[in-house]
């Protein structure tokens, strides 16, 4: 399992793109997960020319950490691109087991296709895919657990890759493909790095909680302003400076730790302690 945090080299990416690659050629349906809080940033760009031809599922995953209102329009800009959509909270369940209802959508096409050719009972064969800590292997588990205690079906075993037959029309690959996150822009990799996907040494963690304000202050003034009792009509230091003072984090000489500031904010904004929040708004053409 990829750890949290995940360092990205040239190598890592080029060995994800090659097993992507691999994967792809057995599969019909990709179902890919990104984070509903930065459902711009947590997707690979990459994988739309990698994917040419297969039925597409987006998945907005940790849906209950981010804005519903937002939700719905992140599914209507996906949904207008051609990609069955849902917002899912894998950790809990919630809309689990709407997931096959979509995956039936998304391969009618496909099943009418094959039908026409004389191919009767051939389960669609589906992957999870998406960056890593974006919930790939909860909601494997999640899925899984919930459709095969339906039909009883059980692990199984073809040309040497492991697929769990959720029922007798699917198959999951049984190990998620890993996406790389891009982020040659640096603004991604800010809403990447915001949300713990991405190393924190990376972007100093007050740099980086300086930028988080930025945002929050123009979308979300009121989270701050309740959990913090800090006025948020203020430049982003001072903000910090107030969330210091209203938490007591003073360093031994009495200055304010400031450092120290950043990390429960961010800790706050990542644990969705300051309240649900989508970081990016869609740009409909
Ligand atoms: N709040 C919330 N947390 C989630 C959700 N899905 C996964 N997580 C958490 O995100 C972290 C990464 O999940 P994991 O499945 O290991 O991600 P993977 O790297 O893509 O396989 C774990 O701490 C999960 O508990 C979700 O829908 N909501
Ligand atoms: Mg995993």
């Amino acid at each position: 399992m990829e750890s949290t945090n995940y360092q990205w080299y040239p190598g890592h990416m080029t060995k994800a793109k090659r097993m992507m690659q691999e994967n792809l050629k057995l599969i019909d349906l990709i179902i890919e997960l990104v984070d509903a809080r930065i459902p711009y940033s947590s997707k690979n760009p990459d994988i739309d020319a990698l994917a040419n031809g297969k039925s597409r599922i987006i998945l907005l995953n940790k849906a209950d950490l981010s804005d519903s209102s937002e939700n719905k329009r992140w599914l209507e800009y996906y949904s207008s691109r051609g990609f069955f959509v849902l917002e899912i909270d894998s950790k809990a369940g919630n809309n689990i087991k709407r997931v096959m209802n979509v995956v039936n959508e998304a391969c009618r096409e496909k099943r009418e296709r094959d039908k026409k050719r004389g191919i009767i009972n051939r389960p669609v064969r589906a992957m999870v895919a998406g960056i890593p800590n974006v919930g790939k292997s909860t909601f494997i588990n999640s899925f899984a657990r919930k459709s095969v205690a339906k039909t009883g079906n059980k692990p199984g075993v073809t040309r040497g890759k492991q697929w769990i037959r959720l029922s007798n029309e699917l198959e999951l690959l049984d190990t998620p493909g890993i996406l790389w996150p891009k982020f040659d822009d640096k603004k991604i990799g800010m809403r990447l790095a915001f949300i713990g996907s991405i190393n924190d040494d990376i972007i100093v963690s007050e740099e980086l909680s300086l930028e988080l304000l930025d945002y929050l202050k123009e979308y979300y003034p009121e989270c701050i302003e309740v959990r913090y009792d800090v006025n948020a009509d203020k430049v982003s230091s001072s903000i910090l400076e107030g969330i210091a003072k209203s938490r007591g984090c003073l360093k031994a000489g009495g200055e304010y730790d400031i450092r120290k500031a950043a990390d429960i904010l961010l800790d706050d904004f990542r644990t969705g302690k300051l309240g649900k929040i989508t970081l990016e708004r869609p740009q409909f053409e």
